[in-house]
């Protein structure tokens, strides 16, 4: 028996590994969706397995206008969004940052960080009005965690972190929550897109290794979601039992 169940959830990269778990999860429990992504052919494909009343948003992040264009064409059954899922974005590159190219780290501020800002200032507006809502953004171990080739991607997911729990501070008494998921390794197509698309060092990342799946961290976000209404995660980091950490390094003469 859960404690509180979502009206309508509003779930970004929807048609990613993570975006497909959360979806199905929730429409498994019978929870209106609105559903975001950038191709309209892999949303509608996500669509046609869906069984639950849900409304698809197709924008590209790094595009402001279509983001508030969506929003503000949303329809009116929809407006009641009292969960947002912040999971667009991802990792470009694992080179180190001087020799990675520019527009790779720039395309993960925009995707990761600025477009979360938009979307959340966006999604705000709504859950205010109705006095109500949880936003819980897809972290990463990345932002506690740094590792080289990490910089940007790091440094993102530090940025929404921080971004979270200042929310949390400026949403007192408004019967908002706010939640940081962050996830360690986990085997989906992250890796294939941060290696665009090297099967074999994508591979390498989880070879051996027992990773997590992308439903045990839709597991973890319905928990967080169905929470009763007085209780707040913070922050929840999970890794898989096989990751942990190693010593820091040091450059010996
Ligand atoms: C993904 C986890 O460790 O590959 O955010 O950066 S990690």
């Amino acid at each position: 028996m859960i404690a509180y169940k979502p009206k309508c959830v509003l779930i970004t990269g929807a048609t990613s590994d993570f975006g497909r778990s959360f979806a199905h999860k929730f429409a498994a429990h019978n929870v209106k969706l609105v559903l975001h992504g950038r191709n309209r052919d892999k949303l509608q494909a996500l669509s046609n397995e869906l069984d639950v009343h849900h409304h698809l948003m197709v924008f590209d992040c790094n595009d402001e206008d279509s983001i508030v264009k969506a929003f503000d064409t949303l329809p009116a059954e929809f407006q009641d969004i009292d969960l947002l899922i912040n999971n667009a974005g991802g990792a470009l590159g694992g080179d180190r940052f001087h020799e990675s190219p520019l527009d790779d780290s720039l395309n993960m501020v925009g995707a990761n960080i600025t477009s979360l800002i938009s979307i959340s200032h966006k999604a705000l507006q709504l859950m205010s009005k109705n006095k109500r809502g949880h936003i819980i953004n897809i972290g990463s171990i990345a932002g506690n965690w740094p590792y080289p080739g990490g910089h940007v991607y790091c440094a993102s997911k530090a940025f929404t972190r921080q971004f979270s729990l200042a929310l949390r501070a400026d949403l007192d008494g408004t019967n908002i929550r706010v939640t940081n998921i962050e996830p360690g390794m986990t085997e989906t197509e992250f890796s294939l897109k941060r290696f665009k698309g090297d099967a074999n060092k994508a591979d390498a990342v989880y070879a051996g290794a027992t990773p997590l799946q992308a439903d045990d961290i839709a597991e973890t976000v319905y928990w967080c979601a169905t929470q009763p209404e007085h209780v707040n995660i913070n922050s929840l980091e999970i890794m898989p039992q096989r990751q942990s950490f190693g010593p820091l390094a040091v450059e010996r003469s």
